[in-house]
């Protein structure tokens, strides 16, 4: 098997860290992942974070730092802001945020005064950790209120979230979700916004990748700020990111550094910049329409099998699977998935009576397995296999036939060959 190798001439004496990565590089490469929040970078991305780029220093922003030696992490960064500008069609980006999270905690202290009313997505309804969770620090220091999908549609109802709206006067309304698999309407959102007076923000973390190729709407032209993460469907570094017009990047680059981190994290700044550039291709809006088929295949063949998708289906990468309707637990089917090398996570669906280490759910995406390759036809096939493994978890033989099928299909649709 060729497994992709950083800097191959390195002498590599920590043989326990180097086998552990191995087995990490092998598992990918022998397992489907449809952990939706997931994906296979590129080489050429993986391999900018293996340089000495990881050694510098550059607290502040290009052209003003507080270290000496910043002439070409400078360089990198002002390519990866402008980069994510053209790409996203913002005027400006901020691309230091360590994470999504931190890219949320930027936004929220750029806009908002601790204790100020937020209204987003509950969490249990596919909204984020860091939308209010009150162990996380958004519920901690800001007072989040949430909206969530119907009981009948699962679906958002923006007529509800504009009433919810009009009685709460949020200072700030976010839209964005892990775990929504339906279009989200930006412009109806932010014209909500502006009736109660307030900001409105869009955490596009998960769809960033589908709304750079064009197969989701873009939310620039109607937020007052973006945040996303450069690792899902946007298939870059682990990391975070900050778009906004041009008058409030000010306020964000202060809130981002020194507000919530100290130095960047050039080596990754770097491979973000690669990555914008892979997303700037027109291989990449051929990858993103792929992705979007390949879920839409894989719910329908699912709903063939008779399980249950979370408001009947999908239009993004997402869906979610309410294995509950074949009689297990979310914890139950994602052990069950793995023992045959298709790995996803046990998640809650909306009004679940089960608590989240349990959950009625399993989350699926379809990010990473349309990058290794797999096409609509595969996922004809990859249904049958979920089909027979959740109807038949403990069946010996149902296991082993469908594990050699994954094998077979994982062989020929290799990642980093
Ligand atoms: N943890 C990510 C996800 O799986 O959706 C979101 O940050």
């Amino acid at each position: 098997m060729t497994l992709y190798s950083p800097a191959p001439n390195t002498t590599k004496t920590d043989d326990s860290i180097w086998a552990s990565i191995a087995r990490e590089e092998e598992r990918q490469e022998l397992q489907l992942e449809l952990i939706a929040s997931e994906n296979h970078a590129s080489a050429e991305v993986m391999a900018a974070m293996g340089t000495a780029l990881t050694n510098k220093y550059a607290e502040g922003y290009p052209g003003r730092r507080y270290y000496g030696g910043c002439e070409f992490v400078d360089e990198v960064e002002d390519l990866a802001r402008n980069r994510a500008r053209e790409l996203f069609g913002s005027e400006r980006a901020n691309v230091q945020p360590h994470s999504g999270t931190q890219a949320n905690m930027a936004a929220f202290m750029s806009m908002l005064d601790p204790g100020d009313k937020v209204l987003a997505m509950s969490l249990d309804h596919g909204g984020h950790l860091s939308h209010g969770h009150t162990k996380n620090f958004s519920g901690v220091f800001y007072d989040f209120h949430s909206y969530g999908v119907e009981p009948d549609s699962e679906r958002l109802d923006l007529d509800k979230v504009r009433e919810q709206a009009l009685a709460l006067r949020p200072k700030l309304l976010i839209a964005g979700a892990s775990a929504y698999s339906r279009p989200i309407d930006f412009e109806a959102f932010a014209a909500i916004a502006r009736e109660v007076d307030a900001l409105f923000m869009v955490d596009m973390a998960h769809i960033a990748g589908l709304v750079a190729g064009g197969a989701h709407a873009s939310p620039i032209p109607h937020a007052d700020v973006v945040t996303l993460t450069t690792h899902k469907t946007l298939r870059g570094p682990r990391g975070g990111m900050i778009l906004c017009p041009k008058e409030r990047i000010v306020k964000i680059n202060s809130a981002l550094f020194p507000g919530g981190q100290g130095g960047p994290l050039m080596h990754v700044i770097a491979a973000k910049a690669i990555a914008f550039r892979e997303a700037q291709q027109d291989s990449f809006k051929t990858y993103a329409a792929q992705v979007v088929a390949n879920a839409s295949a894989l719910a329908e063949g699912l709903v063939g099998a008779g399980i249950r998708i979370v408001s009947g289906g999908t239009d993004n990468h997402v869906m979610l699977v309410d294995v509950g309707s074949v009689g297990l637990s979310g914890a139950a089917a994602e052990d069950a998935l793995h023992r045959v090398n298709i790995t996803c996570n046990k998640n809650l669906i909306p009004f679940d009576k089960r608590p989240p280490m349990e959950a009625s759910g399993v989350r699926l995406g379809t990010a990473a397995i349309t990058t290794r390759g797999l096409d609509v036809a595969d996922m004809g096939h990859l249904a049958g296999w979920i089909g027979e493994i959740l109807r038949a978890p403990e069946d010996e033989a149902t296991i082993k036939r469908v594990a050699g099928a994954v094998a077979e299909l994982t062989s020929r649709k290799p990642i980093y060959a």
